[in-house]
């Protein structure tokens, strides 16, 4: 089990360190993507397979955010671009602010976006995502960025009308599409390409420094009243959920890539 981050005032990310040392590390996620600083390659294309698939996905509170899985034995794989072996998707959950200002925890050139969705894979190789928690390659994200807009986003449809049946802890529920998690996780192909990638961490406690992060240039859109939605479900400590990203991290010489599209 991984600790529970508390984004409130008493144990707010500044103090996480205190107890998880690996939290004040040199490869800490979030980070302030800098577009003038970054170092542009080549990078083989990034591969999605089984991600057209139907899969019945589960939706829960965890106390910390909106997580989206499936079981299912044929889940979404990605491979090639920065990353060398296949990696299984695991979960896909999301970070958001107070308001529509905030909520992204990648930045680029200091702009926070309004959301950003998470889609976690660990690597196959090491056979379960517990066991690649213990290795420095054990996981990519994908990182998508989303504008709070007027127009809402159908790829929400199924979503958001069901966050008022999570609200409680540990809650769940079944999604009734079961194509969200393409919808959600498949970008078009031009767009699939165009993406900033760099070594970091975990963006909670423990902080684990094992993450490739890829994140796509391409900000997707959300309604302000879907993006709403968010915000009622309730979190540990039995207060509501109003935001939940952690502030940028030192980039500490790390180089940031962008793929060459
Ligand atoms: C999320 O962020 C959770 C965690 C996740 C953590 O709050 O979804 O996942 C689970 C299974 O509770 O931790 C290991 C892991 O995926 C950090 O993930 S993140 O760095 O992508 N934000
Ligand atoms: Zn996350």
């Amino acid at each position: 089990e991984l600790p529970v981050p508390r984004y409130q005032v008493r144990s707010s990310p500044s103090s996480w360190g205190d107890d998880y040392k690996t939290c004040l590390g040199k490869f800490q996620s979030p980070i302030d993507i800098r577009e003038k600083d970054v170092t542009t390659v080549s990078f083989t294309q990034l591969e999605f397979s089984n991600v057209n698939n139907s899969h019945t996905a589960y939706m829960t509170n965890n106390g910390h955010t909106v997580m989206i899985q499936s079981f299912d034995p044929n889940a979404p794989l990605i491979s090639g671009g920065p990353i060398n072996d296949t990696y299984v998707f695991q979960q896909l959950h999301f970070h958001w602010g107070q308001n529509d200002n905030l909520g992204s925890e990648d930045l680029i050139n200091n702009h926070s976006f309004s959301m950003e969705l998470h889609a976690v894979f660990w690597k196959k190789d090491y056979g379960s995502s517990e066991a690649a928690l213990k290795h420095d390659d054990g996981l990519t994200v994908l990182g998508y960025l989303y504008q709070a807009t007027d127009k809402s986003n159908p790829v929400f449809d199924s979503i958001t009308w069901q966050i008022p049946d999570i609200t409680g802890v540990g809650s769940n529920i079944t999604i009734n599409d079961t194509s969200v998690l393409s919808k959600l996780i498949a970008p078009d192909l031009a767009s699939a390409q165009n993406y900033f990638t760099y070594r970091g961490s975990l963006t909670t406690p423990p902080c684990l420094e094992i993450v490739q992060w890829i994140d796509f240039v391409q900000p997707q859109y959300i309604s302000h009243e879907q993006l709403a939605a968010f915000r009622i479900i309730q979190s540990t400590d039995g207060t509501n959920l109003t935001h939940n990203f952690r502030p940028v991290q030192p980039l500490d010489g790390r180089i940031v890539y962008r793929n060459n599209v």
